[in-house]
């Protein structure tokens, strides 16, 4: 279904694009394929990478092609051999396995993930029932739960809520996955606290800002959406949300795509307005691909739609900034390509 101004018909309303801004790359994801290009500069091959540096087709493959050598688990890597453990971070037993075959690691583990597992580590001393609000068989979610995992139970959904049962109801915290819909943890936090009226807040938030500032952008652009394209890998949790909460706020259809070449052209019929984004672990030049698809369908003009800037940017991980000072290179960080200035609506 098309949306249509009263005055004016379809046909005669200008096509046009609502790019939402910020998208793409968060600081966590740009420090961790930073750290995997370093690693294969200063080390050479091989460069071994547990899991998916971060959940993004387009990155991994980029990556695999320089050299690096993706693996599921330590036991694939050499004794002795290199690995960088991914954004979404590892659990200590996984850090045992690498020490146990005397991997040299380098930890691309986001500083954001690593403050929930910090959480989780102080919680559980203190002896709580902790309930973590995430998606069972993510990465991260993993990690984390594998902290503490004697104190940790795992709540995928406000539904989950009623299953959930634990030793003393007054000595209970939450805390959450960092890529989750904020709207639906809140509807679980809700439903917790009916529960358990005691329940604990986490010291911080738990869902990134890059999570957040993503989701109120496309919040904001989503009504006035007949089409949300949403450019991020189906394995990628927060891109995944962001067609949720477009969805959500009002955008008459939404779709998740790899790159340009999986939009339908369907998808476009009757349409005036199409909303774009990107999850955080996007590179810029797969939106840029999409824009020009939609230039050559007569989506020529684009306006930005920015709820917040962004300018936070994390150091390389501690070993590899060891290792460049090593090789006599200053551990400095490159700075991203600076994106084009465009009009805001
Ligand atoms: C690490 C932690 C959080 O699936 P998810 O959204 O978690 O991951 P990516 O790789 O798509 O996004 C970045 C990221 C890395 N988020
Ligand atoms: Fe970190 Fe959030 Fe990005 S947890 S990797 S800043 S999506």
């Amino acid at each position: 279904m098309t949306v249509t101004s009263p005055e004016r018909p379809a046909e005669t309303q200008t096509k046009r694009v609502l790019l939402a801004a910020p998208r793409g790359y968060c600081a966590g994801v740009d420090r961790a394929v930073i750290a995997v290009e370093k690693a294969l500069e200063t080390y050479g091959t091989p460069v071994y990478v547990r899991k998916e540096i971060v959940h993004n087709k387009h990155v991994v493959e980029t990556l695999r092609e320089r050299g690096a050598i993706f693996v599921n688990e330590t036991d694939e890597v050499p004794e002795g051999g290199r690995l960088v453990f991914s954004a979404h971070g590892v659990s200590p037993a996984v850090r045992a396995s690498a020490v146990a075959r005397s991997l040299d690691t380098i930890d691309a583990t986001c500083p954001l993930v690593t403050k929930v597992h910090k959480e989780a580590v102080r919680f559980a001393k203190d002896d709580y029932d902790i309930l973590l609000i995430g998606h069972t068989g993510h990465e991260e979610v993993e990690g984390t739960a594998g902290e503490a995992p004697e104190h940790v139970q795992i709540v995928n959904s406000p539904d989950d809520v009623d299953q959930v049962v634990v030793r003393d109801p007054d000595k209970v915290v939450w805390i959450s996955q960092t890529t989750l819909s904020v709207d639906e943890t809140m509807e679980t936090v809700r439903r917790l606290r009916q529960k358990f009226p005691t329940l604990q807040d986490p010291p911080s938030d738990d869902i990134c800002y890059a999570t957040q500032n993503r989701q109120v952008a496309v919040k904001k652009l989503a009504p006035e959406c007949d089409l949300v394209i949403v450019v991020g890998s189906a394995n990628s949790s927060n891109s995944v949300r962001l067609v949720e909460v477009a969805l959500k706020a009002g955008a008459t259809a939404s779709y998740r795509v790899d790159r340009k070449t999986e939009i339908k052209d369907e998808w476009l019929e009757g349409v005036t307005t199409v909303g774009v984004t990107s999850g955080a672990s996007v590179p810029e030049i797969l939106v840029e691909d999409v824009l020009a698809h939609l230039a050559g369908h007569g989506f020529g003009t684009v306006d930005e739609v920015r709820t917040a800037t962004e300018d936070l940017m994390f150091s390389l991980p501690r070993e590899l900034r060891a290792g460049l000072k090593a090789a006599g290179e200053e551990p400095k960080r490159p700075r991203r390509e600076a994106r084009p200035e465009l009009p805001q609506a």
